[in-house]
Formats: structure tokens, C-alpha cells, sequence
């Protein structure tokens, strides 16, 4: 089926290989609604990393494996900066600390977290569209009994093992939608899998978003296989915010808006019973991309399903 265009909602190393997939394989425009909740600023450069994921994989350039920064990419900035003491605790490679600080600079500027991404997928020559789901600053912080912190600081520098009280989305109240992504989503929209919390949430948050979400076709795809994610802390995260860790429990969250849920192909009947008594259509597939042909089906079922 021919759709005019497509707005991707879409998070990081989760919604990866879905990118590479519906780029390959779908004839429509697509737009992807990048979220910008985990950006931070360290050793003074700004790193987006979903905004990052989204054109490295857009461009080739991801390095597939992890799920983030440039594929090959050398460390030698981090290597040096190691040994002159304490060991960084985030990874950022040669070009990826290039590109941030090339961010940095145009920011600096005067220039939008927009017109910087716009800029980059112009020189990468990428043909879909990526924007930052706003311009202001909204991040992501964790409530734990050491203190808030940053989703980076929780889930990279200290692995995820805090105890988690409550998740806030610092900002969100003020920030104004990219004036670009109601056009994006109103009419037939993908949510590609992503940790609920922490990659989709926060777009969802912005005003208005889930107004216009209300009238649009939207299909989504369910980050769960079992009660497990390939990776990330979403079962913690969700079990804090008394969510069901599973595919039903992102469903609940996506509910008032959510037309069809791709979930894995073996999912439990009664999980899916209870998805379908939500009034969402529930389509069994198989939602692990590993191969060519997986990212083939997987891209022809999401379009089926819009
Ligand atoms: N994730 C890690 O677990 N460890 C890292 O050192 C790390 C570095 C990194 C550098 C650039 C980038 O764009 C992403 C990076 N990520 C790293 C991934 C990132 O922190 C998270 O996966 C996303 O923020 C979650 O959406």
C-alpha cells in the first residue's frame, strides 16, 4: 500500500535496526521524530545520541553491533585522555566526538538543534527527513536513593544498579514541539520499538502530541520478546512506574492512540487477548531483525499494518 508519508517516532539502539529496515524497504517519505531526552553535555561538547543512532544508521555509518556511535571509529582522544588519570565512563569515539563538537560549535552559533541535524543529514546524504522531536531542553532524569540523575548517568556511568523511585522528565511542561513533527505524525505514524520511559515517552509528553496521535493511524512495535528487552533498563524502569514489564504493559501506554502492536510471533494467547481488549490489533510476528530478510518482513508488515 502507497502512504504519502510516514512519521517515525523513534528512540536509539532499540529502534536501530527498524530505521535501516523501513529506510531499505519502504517507497514512502518517511519523517523520524528523534528523541532528545538522554541528550547531555560532556567534556564540553553536546551528544545527542538517538538523534545520532538515527543518521548514523540513516548514512551506513553505525557501528551495527552496539547499537550507537560510528562503525570502525578509532579512540584515540578517549585513550589519551585516559591516561593522563581517571578512566572516562563514556565511550565517545574520534568521529563521534568530532561531530558533537561540531554540533557544539554551530549551537553556539545561533544555529538549532534542528538546522544542525538537517545540516548533518544533508552531508551524510540522507533522503528521509530526522528531527529532534524539540528544540528545548528536556532530559530525562532518574529519581533513586542516591539522588536525581541524568538517564546517562544511571544507566552508562553506574550500569543501571540504582534503585529506581520515580522517573522525570525535567522540562517536558515547557518545551514546544519541533514545528515539524505535528505535520509528521498526523496521518499514519510508526512507533519503532524503543524503551517506553526513557526513548518515546518524552516525545509523547511534548503538548499536543498525543492529541494529534488521537486522529492519526499508528502502529507500533512492542520492544519485548517475553518479559525480556535486547537491551536497556525498561523492565526496571517500568516496574518503578508500576507498569507490567511486557509487551501488554507498553501497550497500556500507548492505548489511547495505538491502532495496531507488532509483538513477537511466540507471544503468549492471553498477553495478547489482553492487548486486543485494549481495542488495538495485534499482529504476531517476527520482531527480531537479524537478517536481511528480517529486516525485509518486518519493514512490509509495519506498512501492511498502517
Ligand atoms: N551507551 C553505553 O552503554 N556506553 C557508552 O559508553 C555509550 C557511549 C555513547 C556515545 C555516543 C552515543 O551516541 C551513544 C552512546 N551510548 C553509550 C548509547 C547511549 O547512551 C544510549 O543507548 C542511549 O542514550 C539510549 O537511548
Amino acid at each position: 500500500m502507497e502512504h504519502s508519508g510516514i512519521g517515525v517516532v523513534s528512540g536509539g539502539s532499540g529502534s536501530s535496526k527498524f530505521v535501516i529496515a523501513l529506510n531499505r524497504y519502504s517507497q514512502s517519505k518517511l519523517t523520524f521524530v528523534s528523541n532528545i531526552a538522554d541528550n547531555f553535555w560532556h567534556h564540553g561538547v553536546y551528544v545527542c545520541p538517538d538523534v545520532d543512532i538515527t543518521t548514523y544508521a540513516l548514512s551506513g555509518r553505525l557501528d551495527e553491533t552496539k547499537g550507537w556511535g560510528v562503525k570502525g571509529d578509532t579512540h584515540n582522544l578517549l585513550n589519551s585522555f585516559n591516561s593522563l588519570g581517571e578512566r572516562d565512563w563514556f565511550t565517545l569515539g574520534d568521529s563521534d566526538f568530532a561531530l558533537c563538537l561540531k554540533r557544539t560549535e554551530m549551537m553556539k552559533s545561533g544555529l538549532s538543534l534542528s538546522q544542525v541535524t538537517e545540516y548533518f543529514c544533508k552531508l551524510f546524504k540522507i533522503k528521509q527527513k530526522v528531527i529532534p522531536a524539540t528544540d528545548d531542553d528536556v532530559q530525562t532524569h532518574v529519581r533513586t536513593p542516591q539522588g536525581r540523575m541524568h538517564l546517562q548517568e544511571f544507566w552508562v556511568k553506574r550500569h543501571g544498579t540504582p534503585r529506581v523511585l520515580g522517573v522525570e522528565y525535567v522540562g517536558v511542561e515547557k518545551a514546544k514541539p519541533n514545528k515539524l513533527t505535528f505535520n509528521a505524525i498526523s496521518k499514519n505514524t510508526i512507533i519503532l520499538p524503543a524503551n517506553p520511559i526513557t526513548s518515546i515517552l518524552p516525545t509523547l509528553r511534548l503538548r499536543g502530541v498525543r492529541k494529534v496521535l488521537k486522529h492519526a493511524k499508528v502502529v507500533g512495535v512492542s520492544p519485548f520478546i517475553g518479559d525480556k528487552v535486547i537491551s536497556g533498563p525498561a523492565p526496571k524502569l517500568m516496574r518503578a512506574m508500576n507498569v507490567k514489564t511486557n509487551s501488554f504493559g507498553v501497550a497500556t501506554m500507548y492505548s489511547d492512540f495505538l491502532k495496531a502492536f507488532l509483538v513477537d510471533k511466540n507471544e503468549e494467547p492471553l498477553l495478547v487477548r489482553k492487548i486486543r481488549d485494549l481495542g488495538i490489533e495485534v499482529v504476531k510476528t517476527n520482531i527480531v531483525v537479524k537478517s536481511e530478510a528480517d529486516r525485509k518482513s518486518v519493514a512490509n508488515e509495519l506498512i501492511r499494518a498502517l
